[in-house]
């Protein structure tokens, strides 16, 4: 009855009681009597899923502008890192924003995500990399979600990203400071229900995949969900390590080699593509995208936004990017963002427009689904349905 991204092939009718989907039937065989007390919306527009964004960075403080200045002159992000910027740069900013600072300045960005159909999204930590400011930054993550504390009518998942960067205190005891992550930031993120996951960035320039492992053992020992950064400048193996650990998804993935494809597939690990990182840091290894689908392996599609390395608030021009960097199909695309989007993050209950679903939906101005990735136009959201409810409703008429 759908197309394989859940996009309605065919003029359907939709039943939503309370946050659920709970009827779909062709329209023409319907019924107006069943549809007493209805309101009409999104006749015209395509209705997807509502976009998942599951890979963010969205909260942080400072700006990293002049490092982007910086990176034109020719200095590589890995220099700039090496260099105590980049990372460590956003990490000084967060330490000394307040917990309000943080939520204010986190707020607009998550209201780009929102305005632009997304209906659930990923929140990572990492720009503390001490106990209480990565706490600090997990609390933010989650009042972002909460409409009555300030916050959007969005679903926030939590990622304590503790192992990001080695701060300042430990450049010389990398160990020492997974000792620290492992035994002090995960139990307790974990006792106050503050994480849904972990995730670790195994690279040259962060963590070593023994490292990563110390990581994923104890975030197992505290039943959290694994993810992980990987192979995204380099080769180390991370994806096949947390894939092994049972990861939901292993993200980035440009350098990754088939084995690494292999050993996510039989662990059903989504891999998520980043294509605004590969475009912001100018980078010219494709992720193995035909490996990925040779291999049955669930591509998903996140913004990754970040001050540095994706400093883009656009999920729809992540569906464009991914045709037009990395050759997905605009439904590989919208899947990407929508139901592989909801299997990287471990929801089973969104991500698609199925009897039982949440009902997350976004109606949009366009006539097929090809049309969104193919153009960068924003404003095209005219409904978007969160939990059932009408959270953005951009024609009076059609209130
Ligand atoms: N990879 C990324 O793309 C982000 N973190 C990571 O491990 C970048 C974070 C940043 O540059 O601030
Ligand atoms: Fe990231």
């Amino acid at each position: 009855m759908f197309d394989g991204l859940q996009t309605l092939p065919q003029p359907m009718v939709v039943r939503i009681d309370g946050a659920r989907i709970t009827g779909l039937w062709p329209e023409a065989g319907f019924d107006p009597a069943q549809a007493e007390g209805c309101r009409e919306a999104g006749r015209g527009g395509l209705v997807t899923p509502g976009l998942v964004d599951c890979h963010t960075h969205l909260v942080f403080g400072g700006s990293r502008a002049g490092e982007f200045e910086r990176r034109l002159e020719g200095v590589s992000y890995a220099e700039i890192a090496r260099a105590g910027g980049g990372i460590l740069s956003t990490v000084r900013a967060t330490r000394a924003a307040s917990a309000h600072a943080l939520f204010e300045a986190a707020l607009p960005r998550l209201q780009a995500l929102v305005d632009d159909g997304v209906t659930t999204v990923e929140i990572k930590s990492g720009y503390a990399l001490d106990v209480a400011g990565e706490l600090k930054m997990l609390r933010v993550a989650r009042r972002l979600g909460q409409p009555e504390e300030g916050g959007l009518p969005v679903r926030v998942t939590t990622t304590l990203l503790g192992a990001h960067a080695l701060p300042p205190e430990f450049t010389s005891d990398a160990d020492g400071y997974i000792d620290q992550v492992c035994e002090r930031m995960i139990p307790t993120a974990a006792a106050e229900g503050l994480a849904d996951a972990v995730d670790v960035f195994c690279e040259g320039i962060a963590f070593s995949p023994a490292q990563c492992e110390r990581v994923f053992q104890a975030a197992h020992h505290h039943g959290l969900a694994i993810k992980v950064h990987a192979e995204q400048l380099s080769n180390l193996g991370g994806a096949a390590l947390a894939a092994r650990y049972g990861a939901l998804s292993a993200d980035h993935l440009e350098y990754l080699d088939e084995a690494g494809v292999q050993a996510m597939a039989a662990a059903g690990t989504v891999g998520v593509l980043l294509p605004g990182a590969f475009l912001t840091l100018r980078e010219t290894q494709l992720p193995p995208v035909e490996l990925l689908r040779c291999h049955g392996v669930p591509i998903a599609l996140a913004t990754d936004a970040n001050p540095g390395s994706s400093p883009l608030f656009m999920p729809t021009l992540m569906l464009n990017l991914a045709c037009t960097l990395f050759r997905l199909t605009p439904r590989e695309a919208l899947a990407g963002m929508t139901a592989h989007g909801a299997r990287a993050l471990g929801l089973a209950e969104i991500g698609r427009i199925a009897v039982g679903q949440r009902a997350d939906l976004c109606v949009w101005d366009v006539a097929h689904s090809a049309e969104l990735a193919y153009a960068v136009q924003p404003g095209r959201l005219r409904q978007r349905v969160f939990g059932g409810r009408i959270t953005h409703c951009r024609t009076p008429e059609a209130r």
